[in-house]
């Protein structure tokens, strides 16, 4: 089957983050053919270097095209997924529609633990003479479900039983005792009160930074070029290869992410994990954040409880980071226990097969 994802690249990551890999999953696993529109291919190439500045390239077994204006000549494959409701390019939906038989057409949504999308999932907006129908992302069986890897649990184990030391070489760096933390972070003003916290803390912590957003704010916090402070190092790491982030999560003790595709990763690592919430107007943001604490501190003791609630709020703006951490890192026992459970209860519904069963069905 082939297969048409177009991905607008409205900022940072997240829009190319999610299509480039859910491209490469249905290509590789589900045998599709995947032709990937992007639009800004500087984003692309961050998340794959090797990929270049061509109007068309093949990249781990995708077709891998720039969405350029006045818009190629190119006939719809027989899905055709516009992600995060990018707007398809008008001579392509003519083309859809001029068919005898029409392409399954999908608009993939932002994913959302609210329980609204539960209902909005799968329905259909008819264009006459086309239907776009609506694919939400989510952590319940009625949802989309989430982007997951066949073979990722078991390369995850891999890895942890065989080559995490080989890892931290690569990184300049040997493995010790210390709390390590990884930070992918937007501009955060909690994080000074944090990183406060870390340094004045009991625990020897390594904070490992990639590089991007929040750098600045953390080479300025030390000062005069230093990259420590009392108990905290900070190292930088690169901004590496789509494939090669989910390494630092798993050989980190607590993940800091952000946005939609990095936030389950995190999730995968399964270690405890702090997520920056992608800021929205009026505060919108706040409510997909608290659905989706509600779901995922279901089954915490109280304390453990409390203490996730008090770092992602302070992380996104509501309370004092520094003195969240403190009982964060006391419930780090119960956390990493409760991200394997977590990990097992949402791992059973994947996005990707249900993407091809959708398609297949309407069909
Ligand atoms: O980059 P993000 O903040 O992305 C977004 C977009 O801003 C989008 O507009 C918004 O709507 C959405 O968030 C909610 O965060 P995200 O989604 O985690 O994407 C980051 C991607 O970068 C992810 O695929 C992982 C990848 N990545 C690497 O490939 N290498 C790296 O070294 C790191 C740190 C990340």
């Amino acid at each position: 089957m082939n297969w048409d994802i177009f991905c607008n690249v409205v900022d940072n990551y997240g829009d190319i983050g999610v299509s480039w890999r859910l491209s490469r999953q249905l290509a590789g696993e589900y045998g599709m053919n995947v032709r990937l529109w992007v639009d800004d291919l500087e984003s692309f190439i961050m998340l794959c270097p090797e990929g270049k500045k061509v109007d068309s390239q093949r990249l781990k077994g995708v077709e891998v095209r720039h969405w350029v204006s006045p818009f190629p000549e190119a006939s719809p494959g027989e899905a055709v997924v516009e992600s995060f409701g990018c707007q398809l390019p008008e001579p392509f939906v003519g083309k859809m529609a001029s068919m005898q038989k029409k392409p399954v057409w999908i608009n993939l949504e932002y994913l959302s633990a609210e329980d609204w999308i539960e209902e909005c999932h799968g329905m259909p907006s008819p264009r006459p003479p086309l239907v776009k129908h609506f694919f939400f992302p989510g952590f319940t069986p009625k949802t989309g479900g989430l982007i997951l890897e066949r073979d990722l649990f078991d390369r995850r184990r891999e890895f942890l039983k065989g080559w995490q030391a080989a890892y931290w070489q690569t990184l300049g760096m040997e493995t010790d005792d210390r709390l390590k933390i990884s930070l992918f972070s937007y501009e955060n003003p909690a994080l000074g009160s944090l990183m406060e916290s870390w340094a004045s803390g009991d625990e020897a912590v390594l904070c490992l930074v990639p590089e991007g957003r929040i750098s600045r704010a953390v080479r300025h916090f030390f000062g005069n070029g230093a990259s420590s402070k009392g108990n905290l190092e900070v190292g930088f790491v690169p901004f590496v290869e789509q494939e090669k982030y989910d390494l630092l999560l798993w050989a980190c003790d607590i993940n800091f992410v952000r946005g939609e595709d990095s936030f389950v990763r995190a999730q995968w690592a399964q270690k405890p994990f702090i997520w920056q919430i992608y800021p929205q107007e009026a505060e919108a943001h706040l409510k997909k954040l608290n659905a989706f604490l509600d779901r995922y501190c279901d089954g915490l003791a109280e304390p453990s409880l409390d203490a996730v609630r008090s770092m992602w709020g302070a992380w996104n703006g509501v309370g004092d980071a520094g003195q969240a951490w403190a009982s964060f890192s006391d419930a780090r026992a119960e956390l990493e226990a409760h991200a394997a459970t977590w990990a097992e209860e949402i791992s059973g519904n994947n996005l990707a097969s249900n993407l091809v069963d959708f398609v297949s069905g309407k069909r």
